[in-house]
């Protein structure tokens, strides 16, 4: 098949679940384009079978914003009518599920039809997406889509309760390469960040607000009360000052690394020994997985889709958003005890082989065939 991926390029995980779709379907002989207005962060070295196409969006002294999902639906059109593409599949809804309706249109006048998926991946529906700024171009464009996907059954209900939709969402979870998680420690790279054996926590993300980070710092404060530990802070954004602030105040800093955006998450994850996610809401949270693929337990809240991966009291704990007490206890509970942190660990990386890459692909081929 010859499939259009369009995706933000960035670290966020609706960018890296469909670069890491991409490159699986290209692997399995597909011919895939990605459109994007940046080179997808893991869409690195060179891979037979996949083409990058990058949307120029040109500057206008008349433009104080520059029309990107205009400039968007073009590179759609264009791509998809020199490379004979059989579908396009966008993720993230805004903008683009309307670029796609749009380039659709444009396409269907000269005769061809353009099969769009609009795969949703959460803050589109949850956060952004119900804003009333964009909510009615999102129903819109979500109903026009030929085919939609949810990573998760909180996510596609939380869509029905959001907007009038008149299709099937069909739920297809977020994925893992577990082979490429299955990593051996660096040693050497622990003992930088623990040089006395201490024990490694680490959050991943992107910094927002709904990711509550100031949380983690808290946790990791009482952690640090009863055992030895370090703080691994890999991602960046708006709340990281915050995170820092909070980390002085309450006399951790010294503890805490943030080692910022990150492209091998294999290797840093392979040395911590507990993840945390205090989010607010995760409509998946593919960090979590890739956590448990590395074999690293998680302590999270029970907000939207988490509930759906993590097994309380086996692969790590739950608790309510903002419960840090219940968060702190559940991350010693795991930590006191090398026998119990090993049974964790190895639970963790047993349970996410069921979300395995070679268990998800099959379920997106079997839906691009239904339009061919
Ligand atoms: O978590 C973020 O803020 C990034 C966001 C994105 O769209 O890139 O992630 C969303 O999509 C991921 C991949 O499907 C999910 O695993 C995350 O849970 C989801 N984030 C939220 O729902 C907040």
């Amino acid at each position: 098949m010859r499939i259009g991926i369009v995706c933000y390029p960035t670290f966020g995980g609706s960018g890296v679940l469909a670069t890491e779709l991409g490159k699986a379907l290209a692997q399995e002989g597909h011919m895939v384009h990605f459109i994007t207005y940046q080179q997808p962060v893991r869409l690195n070295g060179f891979l037979p079978n996949i083409f990058y196409h990058e949307v120029q969006v040109p500057t206008y002294p008349l433009f104080d914003y520059p029309p990107y999902e205009t400039a968007l639906a073009s590179t759609m059109v264009d791509v998809i009518k020199n490379n004979n593409l059989d579908l396009l599949h966008v993720h993230y809804a805004i903008p683009h599920a309307s670029a796609a309706y749009m380039a659709k249109q444009i396409l269907k006048k000269e005769g061809k039809n353009i099969p769009v998926i609009t795969t949703l991946h959460g803050t589109d529906i949850t956060l952004v997406g119900k804003d009333k700024t964009y909510a009615p171009v999102v129903a819109f464009s979500i109903n026009q889509s030929d085919a939609i996907t949810a990573v998760s059954n909180n996510l596609r209900d939380e869509t029905f309760k959001t907007f009038h939709i008149e299709k099937e969402i069909e739920v297809i979870y977020n994925f893992v390469d577990v082979q490429r998680f299955t990593r051996k420690p660096i040693d050497a790279f622990r003992k930088v960040i623990a040089p006395n054996g201490e024990k490694i926590l680490m959050h991943a993300s992107n910094f927002r607000k709904i990711k509550r980070v100031q949380d983690v710092v808290k946790i990791f404060a009482e952690v640090r009360k009863e055992i030895p530990a370090k703080l691994l802070f890999v991602g960046d954004g708006p709340e990281r000052s915050t995170a820092e602030d909070l980390a002085r105040e309450l006399g951790v800093c010294d503890e805490i690394r943030f080692v910022g955006k990150q492209e091998q998450m294999e290797d840093i994850l392979a040395i911590a020994d507990l993840f945390l996610l205090t989010s607010e809401y995760e409509s998946f949270g593919l960090a979590a997985l890739e956590a448990m693929a590395a074999g690293v337990p998680v302590i999270s809240t029970n907000a939207g889709g988490l509930k759906e991966i993590i097994t309380d009291g086996e692969t790590g704990y739950m608790a309510d958003v903002g419960d840090v007490a219940a968060m702190s206890q559940n991350a010693l509970m795991i930590l006191k005890d090398d026998k119990i942190l090993k049974g964790f660990k190895e639970r963790a990386a047993q349970y996410a082989k069921q979300y395995d890459i070679g268990n998800i692909i099959p379920l997106y081929e079997k839906l691009y065939e239904k339009f061919l």
